[in-house]
């Protein structure tokens, strides 16, 4: 039997979770390649901070800060304090481990690196098997629309701790930008294609908007499988749900659902989503009902299971390519 080759799609701390559980999961970390948003990245005194991507490589690596999900578990802030001396309190935290990280990348990125080639050597540096794959090497970034005007990202996320109410949201930069070739290789070679439990606008909204992604993703004969990231109505983590409402969608598994139409063949929702497993159905995707909450490092290897299983079941059943 040829060996299962797995992509998994994500953005932030959720995503990074299920990552890490089908790393676990999987007999052969090797198989698995994640493909990670970097419309969130943005410059801080003069570095390059990628956040989703570190956040799937502090994760995949075991060094994330537990309590917050981004971040290095036990890092100091002494650089960060040295720093606020000299321009006031600082908005955005980051560990004195997580800036060697920066100052690498961006040192790398300096000299000619791309982001694909410095991901790839910083993630092989921590021991990380997986293939850690950013969206594009192209610069994206993520804009929000807001009443009190249009926001970066990491302004609206961070600074103003995403509580303005969203009116659209905007990538700029997403039409002159290419899929990084690892991507579409990976996806190519696939055997199943999993959108993680990230927000679906602005975590894997980037990652599908990249010129060619969405095209790869279906031309694939491998089952597309994503996992809710809405459990009873509400985001376990960040603004999805108030973001999915402004923005006029249902706020529940089937309105995730409804937002990948035409990509996927089977979601994961929620025991506390049960209800809704036979309206999604009837839009055309089949239904797994799990746990899908993420507290302990076995609820993310068992939901890895669970979500590669029911890939396996819907493989037999798709039409040979
Ligand atoms: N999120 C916060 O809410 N506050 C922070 O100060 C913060 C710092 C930070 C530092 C490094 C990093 O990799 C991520 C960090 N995040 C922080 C998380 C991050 O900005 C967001 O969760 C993502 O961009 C959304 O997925």
């Amino acid at each position: 039997m040829a060996e299962q080759r797995i992509v998994a799609i994500a953005g932030g701390v959720g995503g990074a979770k299920l990552a890490h559980g089908l790393q676990l999961a999987l007999p052969n970390a090797g198989a698995l390649s994640v493909i990670v948003n970097t419309a969130d990245d943005f410059d801080l005194y003069g570095l390059r901070i990628c956040p989703d991507l570190d956040t799937v490589m502090y994760t995949l690596a075991g060094l994330a800060n537990p309590a917050t999900g981004w971040g290095i578990e036990g890092d100091s802030f002494a650089t960060l304090g040295m720093l606020a001396r000299y321009s006031g309190e600082p908005w955005f935290q980051l560990g004195d481990r997580d800036f060697a990280t920066h100052v690498h990348r961006t040192q790398q990125l300096r000299s000619g690196a791309t982001l694909s080639e410095v991901t790839a050597s910083m993630a092989s540096a921590l021991g990380i098997r997986a293939a850690l794959i950013p969206m594009t090497d192209d610069r994206v970034a993520t804009m929000i629309d807001t009443p009190d005007g249009r926001l970066d990202f990491q302004d609206y996320f961070v600074a103003r701790r995403h509580g303005d109410r969203v009116l659209g949201v905007q990538f700029d930069g997403i039409s002159l930008a290419r899929p990084c070739e690892s991507a579409l290789r990976a996806i190519a070679e696939a055997s199943a294609i999993i959108f993680c439990p990230s927000n679906p606008i602005v975590s894997l909204g980037p990652v599908l908007a990249v010129p060619g992604m969405r095209d790869a993703i279906e031309r694939s004969s491998a089952p597309v499988v994503a996992v809710s990231p809405i459990v009873g109505g509400r985001a376990l983590k960040g603004p999805a749900d108030s973001m999915l409402d402004s923005l006029g969608h249902e706020v529940s598994a089937a309105g995730v659902a409804a937002l990948y139409l035409g990509l996927l063949d089977g979601i994961v929702i929620d025991e506390a989503d049960a209800a809704l497993a036979e309206q999604i159905e009837s839009s055309g995707m089949r239904v797994v009902v799990t746990r899908t909450v993420m507290q302990s490092y076995e609820d993310r290897a068992q939901l890895a299971r669970e979500t590669l299983g029911f890939a396996a079941t819907l493989a037999a059943t798709l039409p040979a390519p």
